[in-house]
């Protein structure tokens, strides 16, 4: 494990007051304190063993900054932690410059988490993490988290969380979760990204694309309080791929809401297909659901099923649904969507969706496709996302 020192520096004059080395280990460990302000100390910790990645994880604490060297690392135990980070000097896990790096947990004990963080200001990115026999990446009653241009894929239970009271503030840019699913309960449980059973505010989900999953694309069960998704894709959840005899996956693009909770989730620019349910479901949430400019085309079920609450629905588009292009209750408000009068149904560019699975961006952002698109600027779903975020 190599470690070095990090620091911050503001421009022009550099009085470097105290620069404090402690030893510890082979490398030594070297805590740079920038102009009297140690709140800017950082740790940088470089790992290229699975042991010395363990290490690295259990023992962070605020400004440490993980660096993965590229390679397959198979954790023997969830990779996890309590510590928390601070605003301005978080904990970083990230592959180390643009190499590859694959988290996989195929080594673990049935039922393990590959990782799971309880505690908050932590940014992870630039990983993937795969294989677990259980949950691929679970954050725990967080504030504050970065998750960016991670995937989750192929792991026993949902691909990505977000759950418990106390979950505040967190970022989820630009996740691919595929693939995922839970044997045990023959499918029923593994989501792509699944924000279940909790609280908190100001949490956002953008540039995701959650596909191949044995339950839902997005899941919002029993989450309290409003969360924000946009520019995201869901795209083949639900069907059987694992020659699964009693399959009970579920298949819903967006299920946003269910377990009696009412709220009001505000869900922009995002496309669903594919999927064996509905595209978008308020899913017994009867809350006023803000949904604009969505696109849902060729799922099993609805394209927009909201038949219970007071979703509020506009400019949304809805093509091909067999189940019909949408299914509203008399308390919801429609207007400008396709199926409202009086609204005409742009011509789509293109359905063939091969670019939408394709590598995203360097940046990280969704693929450029014209797939679903239609040129309208009035109506359905971009398909891109903003530059610059
Ligand atoms: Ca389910
Ligand atoms: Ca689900």
């Amino acid at each position: 494990m190599r470690q070095s020192t990090g620091r911050h520096r503001r421009t022009g004059t550099l009085s470097i007051a105290a620069a404090v080395a402690v030893s510890a280990g082979a490398g030594g460990v070297y805590l740079g304190l920038s102009d009297g302000d140690a709140q800017a100390a950082t740790t940088t910790v470089t790992v290229s063993t699975t042991a010395q990645l363990e290490s690295a994880v259990a023992s962070a604490s605020a400004g440490t900054v993980i660096q993965v060297r590229a390679g397959t690392y198979y954790p023997t135990a969830t990779l996890k932690s309590t510590a928390s980070g601070t605003s301005s000097n978080p904990i970083t896990l990230q592959a180390h410059g643009t190499e590859k790096v694959r988290i996989d947990g195929s080594k673990l004990p049935a039922g393990s988490w590959l990782a799971g963080i309880h505690g908050s200001y932590w940014t992870v990115q630039n990983l993937t993490f795969q294989s677990s026999p259980a949950q691929g990446f679970v954050v725990t009653s967080s504030i504050g988290g970065i998750f960016k241009n991670l995937v989750t894929a192929d792991n026993g239970d949902s691909g990505f969380t977000l759950r418990g009271d106390g979950t505040v503030n967190n970022l989820v840019q630009n996740l691919d979760s595929y693939g995922n699913y839970d044997a045990a309960g023959h499918g029923q449980n593994a989501d792509g990204i699944a924000i279940k059973f909790g609280s908190g505010t100001g949490n956002k989900v953008t540039g995701a694309r959650l596909h191949d999953n044995s339950d839902d694309g997005l899941d919002l069960w029993q989450f309290s309080s409003p969360v924000r998704i946009e520019h995201s894709w869901a795209f083949g959840n639900g069907k059987n791929r694992w020659n699964d005899a009693a399959f009970e996956g579920n298949g819903n693009g967006f299920k946003l809401g269910g377990g009696g909770v009412t709220v009001a989730h505000l869900v922009n620019d995002n496309a669903a297909w594919d999927n064996t349910l509905n595209g978008f479901t308020e899913n017994s949430n009867t809350g006023a659901i803000a949904l604009n400019r969505n696109t849902a085309y060729a799922n099993t079920e609805a394209g927009f099923y909201f038949a219970t609450g007071k979703a509020r629905l506009a400019r949304n588009l809805a093509v091909g649904n067999k189940g019909g292009l949408d299914k509203l209750s008399p308390s919801t408000v429609s207007a400008a969507n396709n199926w409202d009068s009086g609204v005409a149904t742009p011509a789509l560019k293109s359905t063939d969706a091969t670019t939408a699975y394709g590598s995203r961006q360097t940046s990280g952002a969704l693929p450029s496709t014209t797939f679903l698109t239609t040129g309208s600027t009035e109506i359905g779903s971009t398909m891109n996302q903003p530059r610059a975020r």
